[in-house]
């Protein structure tokens, strides 16, 4: 089992998909294990991102991404990392094929919708930058035969 973190920017709130995009997720047999709904500051969105800090698109998806609430997700599934990668698409939304998210709901890359971890790393980092210990939400699967 693995665990991953997915933010859904501003725009999937604005367009009024979260559900779609959580249903994706869901109906895939992942399992939400952490939710929440928050306003980032500029300090935690510099962080997130700072392996982008210096590049021509940094300063516009720091303030993108600040520009209204995310929801932020704790998933968990087996290999939740790359299989969550997969649901959402590649980075670039001109790349990304139809069936996934930016593919199916994203016209522009600075607006790709979704933010997934990219390896174990980068989940145990984002999630400890996320979510408190507490605020996580386990449970057992009794669908889990089906998955
Ligand atoms: P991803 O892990 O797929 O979200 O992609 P990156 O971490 O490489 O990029 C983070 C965000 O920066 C993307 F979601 C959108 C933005 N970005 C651009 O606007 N232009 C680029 O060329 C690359 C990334």
């Amino acid at each position: 089992m693995e665990r991953t973190f997915v933010m859904l920017k501003p725009g999937v709130l604005q367009r009024r998909i979260i559900g779609e995009i959580m249903h994706r997720l869901e109906r895939k047999g992942l399992k939400i294990i952490g939710l929440k709904m928050l306003r980032l500051d500029k300090t935690t969105a510099e962080t997130h991102y700072a392996e982008h800090r210096g590049k021509p698109f940094y300063q516009d998806l720091v303030d993108y991404t600040c520009s209204g609430p995310v929801t932020a997700m704790i998933i968990e599934g087996e290999e939740a990392i790359a299989t969550v990668r997969r649901l959402i698409g590649p980075t670039n939304v001109k790349d990304a094929p139809p069936g996934t998210i930016r593919g199916d709901f994203a016209a522009k890359t600075m607006l790709n919708m979704v933010h997934a971890s990219d390896s174990k790393p980068s989940a145990d980092r984002e999630i400890g930058l996320f979510f408190k210990a507490e605020e996580l939400c386990p449970w057992e699967d009794g669908n889990k035969e089906w998955f």
